[in-house]
């Protein structure tokens, strides 16, 4: 069940709603979480079988949210990007939609614009694994997700986020594995 349905939360988000003020999530009504742990979806041979992952979401009473990736299994030493995508994981790779952002980049013809690309717009958890195929990222952003618009997994790319002059803001090579996540 979504987090904002419990009726703890409603009239937060009725409010909220009514004042107009900003996307907020009902977790401003004190510190919430959200978990997600299983074996990774795969979507290449890159990705070692039974491969893992985790992903907290700590929505705080300031308004911010603390995410935390941890991954397990994959290729030792391995620079991996991961952002947070709309869409659950799917069969396929493409099935998890585009990556969240917060404020949509209004301009199809402008894709990867670091004014909307970019780690606080959106969500970015990459990180490099250790010997083990271990690693761990922590992102905290000055938003919450809202609701009927979070964001619903994780994808590991197969290379760090570009960030512009070095590759497409936003970028970061091909969909390797998922782990859906209710935001
Ligand atoms: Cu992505």
């Amino acid at each position: 069940m979504p987090r904002w349905s419990t009726s703890r939360h409603l009239p937060v988000v009725t409010v909220v709603a009514a004042l107009g003020l900003f996307a907020a999530s009902p977790a401003l009504a004190g510190v919430d979480r959200v978990s997600s742990a299983g074996t990774l979806e795969r979507y290449s041979p890159a990705v070692p079988p039974h491969a893992t992952a985790r992903v907290d979401a700590v929505y705080d009473s300031h308004g911010d949210s603390t995410i935390t990736l941890w991954v397990k299994g994959l290729r030792p030493s391995t620079e991996y990007g991961a952002h947070a995508h709309v869409n659950a994981c799917g069969p396929t790779a493409a099935k998890a939609g585009p990556d969240f952002q917060l404020v949509p980049n209004p301009d199809p013809e402008a894709p990867h614009d670091p004014a909307f690309e970019n780690p606080v717009n959106e969500v970015w958890l990459d990180l490099k694994t250790d010997e083990s195929g271990d690693g761990v990222a922590t992102t905290t952003m000055p938003w919450q997700f809202s609701p009927g618009r979070g964001a619903r997994s994780v994808i590991i790319h197969a290379e760090r986020t570009h960030t512009g002059p070095d590759g497409p803001a936003g970028t970061a090579g091909a969909r390797l594995a998922c782990l859906t996540v209710a935001f």
